[in-house]
């Protein structure tokens, strides 16, 4: 398969509730639409990088700057015949997972539509259908936090997620738990707490989460593992994990007992295998982690999460949750009898972009050839 061109779009969605983490709010979602071209076949990717630097490193800016100077070039007239073949091409460039990831993802893409399989096929997937959750950010008032909880429990989520920060945590946690004592429950900090204040999270110890995600620094694996050395709650790293090295870290350390997999994050589809089949082997499960993704990027979670050790419901629920009007279709939507959503069968990502949805969100465009 010979790469002919490349387009990028640069787009931006309204969400329909706005999202508060530890980090900040989110009223909007930027996302750097990467479109590759070649034999007549079309290939679609989503970098999640968002406008500031606040849960990574990186923004819609440097990830447009290396796709357009470096990715993208390294890519154009070149000859692929099997995913493995794609990051080797742009191994020279450091860092910038986010955009890497972009790229390579939407020639996967390409590569499932030119064979005419499944994305999930190609990559190895073995379930027709994913467990599902749904993330529910730092809101106003305790109040307003069991109302939204209970309204996602009754719309048939089975894993409910919340986000944590100093001041957000035993008492928000601990009405939540008396309200659903059964329902599966987890809590996010996005690396706001210190290694000082275990104390204060060995208190999370009775409620019975499935695990509290990234409590620590994003760039701290050593100090995780002084923690998990100190709590039952399993350790769940997300930011922490950038790559290859990172998720070996992590598994030598001890410095937690599961992976949030973000495919962006990683840098790519190929890094993802190699962690996949890594925690697999030291018993280290996976789940898949969201980032407000559109329907192009939902779909290559849903894909991902259809492997073997995607043991716990991920953060990709249905789309009606995030857009009023997403840029693809169909929507995803929920099976609310037991929390999955299925994994879309048709050639590649399986979804259909609507580029009239596209040219009314899109803030900017280029076309490399
Ligand atoms: O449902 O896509 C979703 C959101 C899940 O909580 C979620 N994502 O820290 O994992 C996270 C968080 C996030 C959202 C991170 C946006 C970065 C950007």
């Amino acid at each position: 398969m010979k790469i002919d061109s490349v387009e990028l779009h640069l787009i931006e969605l309204p969400l329909v509730h706005p999202f508060r983490t530890s980090f900040g709010i989110e009223r909007e979602r930027p996302c750097i639409l990467v479109e590759v071209h070649g034999e007549g076949v079309t290939g679609w990717g989503e970098c999640v990088a968002n406008y500031a630097p606040l849960y990574s490193a990186e923004t819609v800016e440097t990830a447009w700057h290396i796709l357009s100077d470096f990715l993208v070039p390294a890519l154009l007239g070149q000859e692929i015949g099997e995913p493995a073949d794609i990051a080797p091409l742009y191994k020279h460039v450091r860092g910038h997972p986010m955009a890497k990831a972009s790229l390579e993802n939407a020639t996967w893409d390409l590569l499932a539509k030119a064979q005419g399989v499944p994305l999930s096929a190609l990559l190895g997937g073995v379930r027709d259908r994913v467990e599902v959750g749904v993330s529910i950010g730092i809101q106003p008032t305790l109040e307003g936090l069991l109302d939204r909880v209970d309204g996602f429990v009754a719309a048939g989520y089975g894993r409910i997620k919340m986000k944590i920060e100093p001041g957000w945590l035993l008492e928000p946690i601990g009405q939540v738990r008396e309200r659903h004592p059964h329902i599966r429950l987890m809590a996010d900090a996005n690396s706001a707490f210190i290694l000082d204040d275990a104390p204060l999270l060995r208190q999370l110890d009775p409620f019975n989460l499935l695990m509290i995600e990234q409590p620590l620094g994003y760039d701290d694996i050593a100090n995780h593992a002084r923690l998990q050395a100190q709590m039952e709650t399993p350790i769940c790293l997300d930011e922490s994990i950038h790559g290859v090295a990172d998720a070996q870290a992590m598994i030598d350390l001890q410095a937690g007992r599961i992976i949030n997999m973000k495919v962006g994050r990683v840098g790519g589809f190929s890094n993802a295998l190699t962690i996949h089949d890594m925690a697999q082997a030291a018993g280290i499960p996976l789940w898949c982690g969201g980032m407000l993704e559109t329907g192009i990027g939902r779909a290559a979670n849903v894909h991902l999460a259809s492997l073997p050790n995607f043991q716990l419901p991920g953060d990709i629920s249905a789309t009606d949750r995030y857009y009023h009007e997403d840029i693809a279709e169909p929507p995803f939507v929920l099976n609310t009898a037991d929390s999955t959503m299925a994994v879309p069968t048709g050639p590649g990502i399986g979804v259909e972009v609507l580029r009239d949805r596209v040219e009314k969100a899109r803030l900017r465009h280029l076309v490399l050839a």
